[in-house]
């Protein structure tokens, strides 16, 4: 930031002394002390985390993107966030968990979370889970639970896959046969809205072809009527029957796995982005601390579900690392009222407010009169992540929500970084309303342009390797290796983000430059929903494109080709909704699907989405020269004319 430009007035916001004065960083000259990043890192590690045996070093990259990091070291992220906190803070609360019946509630103490993951690791032995290679794949809504079995999983060197609730049978299924799970971990339901989600249900449709699976796990919620299958299905608590409450804490590799995590990308097929104990560890440990400054006697809500990778480094693994205590809440924002989030605020005194630009902007519509309701004057930092948070809704947030006292962190970070990287520091940052400002340090980026070049704008990359990174894509090493990295002067990280950097440094995500949609926060990739369309009977070819929408940010629309002896009609509209409901969920339901008798596509067959968007929006079509048939932009015009 040597030679960038004074700030200019009016757009920023400086933190106050306060929050400098307290902060874990307040000296901007990190940015410097870390430019040396292997020494930081190392420091991180070091001083941070703890490990069984130290590493010999800190970052092995003679098999780059192969990178391991803490070579040598052993460690066991549940180490970390339990048996050391168990010493010194045993009685402090670390899940404070609010079902979404009012009365429904629990906190859990740091030694309790501890004595309830031994024993549900014992629990999972039981049924032969052990070994580094067996995946555990975990089915569930939000409570204490679904942690309590991702360290039980991770205690024991076993494999996580969590599966987000919203995801359909189909969407479960594939991800169960791709990892070859063995054990499934589910419950009867959880309450969505008042109702019950018939989570086992799901499950039992899921199984019905998922020949890995030896056995069911099922925690009791609801009290709805299951189906357990004889020599299958097993309850959580008769498992547990008469197993101890300690479990000795396997020393593992700095590289041994902890989870995978399935996530969109330019394919049908999702990516099972591969996370480790090590990194991982380090890195989110120290987000956390320093991103969010958090401090003991913090109560750290994020929102996120932990079916994504916001829920897993930041309501799990990083605070839980850190020593916090999490608050967990099951049910829907706006239940029984709107202003469900900040009676919650208010009754259990949040610190901190981690949540996406969707919910924010969906609070907005709904009036500041349900936060004015409530006292949020426990809230001293507020956070965003998952997609640019457009200024109006940052200062809806900054003042109805933080009462215009506590900085906003908008994190910019991914699946695959597994931790935050672009981010503002609360005690340093200047802020300004949509950036992500500055990457954090150790980090390094940089824009690219279409030949390589560093350039003001273009897509976002980052030059050197990271604690946190993915290590690989769960039985897909080459499509690890080809898609994300290109070397350039060193191997460079491609993030599929484009961005832009202004006069001071700070970097500007304006979204996907590929075929990734971020609907309400999810991430959803137009392949996937194309492929769904597909498997339709009455559908020959589709094409799926993000659109843009007031609340959900983007919102899946699709231009279908049907087979002969097909019609469009509502009726078959309706039908292929409830198809991709069936086939993916209810998040990637299009919001209108187009019949239409062409998609445009290139000489070399392929689809060219961009201009579908551009007809979607009313803009100009731009270049079509490369089209195989130009006549057919006027075609889909006429379609979309006469749905108007
Ligand atoms: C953490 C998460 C990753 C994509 C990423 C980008 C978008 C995330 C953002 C943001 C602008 C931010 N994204 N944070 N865009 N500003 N602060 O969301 O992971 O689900 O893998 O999505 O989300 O487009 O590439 P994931």
């Amino acid at each position: 930031m040597s030679n960038s430009k004074e700030f200019s007035p009016g757009e920023i916001y400086e933190p106050s002394e306060e929050t400098r004065k307290y902060a874990w960083v307040n000296n901007e000259r990190i940015y410097e002390m870390a430019q040396d990043y292997l020494t930081f890192w190392d420091e991180v590690a070091k001083n941070d985390v703890e490990w069984f045996e130290p590493y010999e070093d800190v970052l092995d990259d003679s098999n780059a993107p192969f990178y391991r990091w803490f070579v040598g070291g052993k460690i066991n992220i549940t180490h970390n966030c339990l048996d050391r906190h168990i010493k010194l803070k045993g009685d402090k609360t670390a899940i404070i968990w609010q079902g979404e019946p009012e009365n429904e509630k629990e906190k859990i103490t740091y030694h309790e979370l501890y004595q309830r993951v031994c024993r549900f690791a014992n629990a999972l032995r039981t049924l032969g889970v052990e070994e580094e290679e067996d995946v555990v794949t975990i089915y569930m809504g939000m409570v204490p639970e679904l942690p309590i079995a991702m360290l039980a999983c991770a205690r024991i060197g076993a494999i996580h896959s969590v599966v987000f609730g919203g995801f359909s049978s189909k969407a479960l299924r594939d991800r169960i046969n791709d990892a070859e799970s063995k054990v499934v971990v589910t419950m009867d339901g959880y309450y969505r809205r008042g109702k019950v989600v018939e989570t086992k249900r799901i499950v039992d449709e899921a199984l019905e072809n998922a020949p890995s699976v030896e056995s069911v796990v099922v925690l009791e919620r609801t009290g709805n009527d299951v189906n357990m299958v004889e020599g299958r299905d097993v309850w959580w608590h008769e498992l547990e029957e008469g197993l101890p409450d300690k479990c000795e804490c396997r020393p593992l590799d700095s590289e041994h796995t902890l989870f995978i995590l399935y996530t969109s990308g330019t394919t049908g097929k999702p990516k099972g982005v591969l996370h480790v104990h090590g990194g991982y560890n380090v890195g989110t440990h120290i987000t956390t601390k320093w991103v969010f400054d958090l401090k003991d006697r913090d109560i750290f809500w994020c929102t996120a579900d932990i079916g994504w990778i916001t829920g897993h480094s930041y309501v799990v693994y990083g605070p839980l690392s850190v020593g916090a205590t999490v608050l967990m809440y099951e049910g829907a924002p706006d239940h029984p009222q709107p202003d469900r989030w900040w009676s919650i605020i208010e009754q259990y005194g949040v610190t901190i407010l981690y949540t996406a630009p969707t919910a924010i902007r969906y609070f907005m519509k709904l009036g500041e009169e349900w936060p004015k309701k409530h006292d949020l004057s426990s809230l001293r930092l507020l956070g965003t992540v998952g997609e640019t948070i457009d200024p109006k809704a940052w200062k809806w947030y900054y003042k109805h929500i933080g009462n215009e006292r506590c900085p906003i962190v908008d994190t910019w970070w991914q699946t695959e970084t597994g931790m935050i990287m672009i981010t503002p520091l609360p005690g340093i940052t200047k802020l300004k309303p949509g950036s992500a400002t500055l990457p954090f340090p150790g980090i390094e980026v940089d824009i690219r342009d279409e030949k390589g070049y560093s350039a003001d704008s273009g897509e976002l990359v980052i030059t050197n390797p990271w604690p946190a990174m993915f290590r690989t894509l769960w039985g897909e090493p080459e499509r690890f290796a080809k898609q994300y990295w290109r070397s350039n002067g060193g191997l460079i990280y491609y993030t599929g983000d484009g961005a832009r950097k202004d006069e001071n440094g700070y970097y500007w995500i304006i979204g996907r430059i590929d075929e990734v949609l971020k609907v309400s926060g999810h991430r959803l990739g137009s392949a996937e929903i194309e492929g769904a369309l597909i498997s339709h009977e009455a559908v020959s070819e589709a094409a799926v494109v993000g659109k843009p929408h007031e609340i959900k940010g983007e919102t899946p629309v699709a231009f279908v080709v049907l087979k002969t002896g097909y019609e469009p009609s509502v009726e078959l509209e309706e039908d292929l909704k409830k198809h991709v409901r069936n086939e993916i969920g209810a998040i990637a339901v299009p919001e209108g699907i187009y019949f239409v008798e062409q998609l445009p596509k290139t000489r070399s067959g392929k689809i060219m989405r961009r201009i579908l968007l551009a007809i979607e929006k009313g803009e100009e079509v731009g270049d079509i020269t490369t089209l195989e048939d130009v006549t057919v932009v006027e075609k889909i015009k006429e379609v979309m004319m006469a749905r108007k």
